[in-house]
């Protein structure tokens, strides 16, 4: 999703962008990753290659989001060092903090406290891929920054009930409430944890912000600075999707962090502020889903 992002955006810059598929090269692989970055020489590296999903995913695949994300940051960035990458932007993401960071959430609160347990896998792999540019621009002098996102959606997510985020999820389950006329919308935990979400077409503008205008060791929060309860993100989508049974709460799951909000002066003393809404964010997603994803005959006839 930030990948495609990023191409949309960067088409207006002029950029001779080269992409790869993972069906040609796997990036967890460091012969495949070290060969095709000799053979392009890119100047620079967008690393927002992960494996990710949500709270469910990150929790039952514990392994597989450690060992992938760790295996992709070492290896695009060892690579990018061996073969001269002038600048390199890797994204990381907002769960890196401690679950009972301050908030919102400053830049120095990285390694201050213990993880959230359900996403600690993926926090861990994606904090040594901070200090891998860290330590490679330390001891190499290397130009390599770090952005942490805080909860991602738009154009392109994932909409698997198992795998994907809370947005997209919702979305899905609303739509499929509406279409099926049923009275309940299933929301996973108690509806008060907090989160803060960022339309993947702003987060690919502060990715461009920061590698045109930044160049420190810290790594940069990127959000909007504001959250809202998972109960008001899912009375906004029914909302939309004009869904007007009975919103019902599933504490037999998990809430994850309560909050984790970014605090992102840094980034707005640079410059740059978010500029999508999570009201017209919400609408331009579920046109999206409308659009792609929604198949069977009556999601056709209600789009
Ligand atoms: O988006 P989400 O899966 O990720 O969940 P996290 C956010 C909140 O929404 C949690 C609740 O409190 C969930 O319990 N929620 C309610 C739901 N209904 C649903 C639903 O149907 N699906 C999902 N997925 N959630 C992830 C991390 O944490 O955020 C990753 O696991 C990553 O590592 C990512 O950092 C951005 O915000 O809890």
């Amino acid at each position: 999703m930030v990948g495609q992002a990023l191409l949309r955006r960067l088409a207006n810059e002029g950029s001779d962008v080269v992409t790869v598929s993972r069906s040609q090269v796997d990036l967890t692989d460091q012969r495949e990753t070290e060969d095709w970055v000799e053979e392009v020489r890119p100047e620079v590296v967008f690393v927002a290659a992960a494996k990710v999903g949500g709270i469910l995913a990150n929790d039952t695949y514990p392994a597989d989001f450690i060992r992938d994300n760790l295996a992709i940051s070492q290896n695009v960035i060892h690579a990018s060092y061996r073969h001269g990458v002038q600048k390199l932007l890797y994204l990381g993401s907002s769960c890196i903090y401690p679950r009972d960071a301050n908030q919102p959430i400053a830049e120095e609160e990285l390694l201050s406290g213990r993880l959230e347990s359900t996403n600690e896998w993926y926090a861990l792999a994606k904090i040594a891929g901070v200090k891998l540019c860290q330590a490679y621009r330390r001891q190499h002098g290397c130009n390599f920054i770090s952005a942490m996102p805080c909860n991602l959606y738009g154009p392109g997510d994932n909409f698997d009930l198992k795998s994907s985020h809370v947005l997209p999820a919702l979305i899905r389950k609303a739509y499929e409430a509406k279409v099926n006329r049923l009275n309940e919308l299933h929301v996973w935990g108690t509806g008060k944890a907090r989160r803060e979400f960022l339309h993947v077409e702003d987060c690919a503008d502060a990715l461009v912000h920061l590698i045109k205008h930044y160049s420190g060791e810290r790594h940069i929060n990127v959000g909007t600075g504001e959250d809202l309860t998972i109960a008001e993100l899912a009375g906004k989508i029914a909302r939309e999707v004009e869904f007007n049974g009975e919103v019902r709460f599933d504490t037999s799951k998990p809430d994850g962090t309560p909050r984790k909000v970014v605090d992102v002066r840094r980034l707005s003393s640079m410059g740059w502020n978010a500029s999508i809404s999570i009201d017209e964010g919400i609408r331009d997603v579920c046109r999206w889903y409308r659009q792609h994803v929604a198949k069977t005959e009556a999601d056709v006839a209600y789009a």
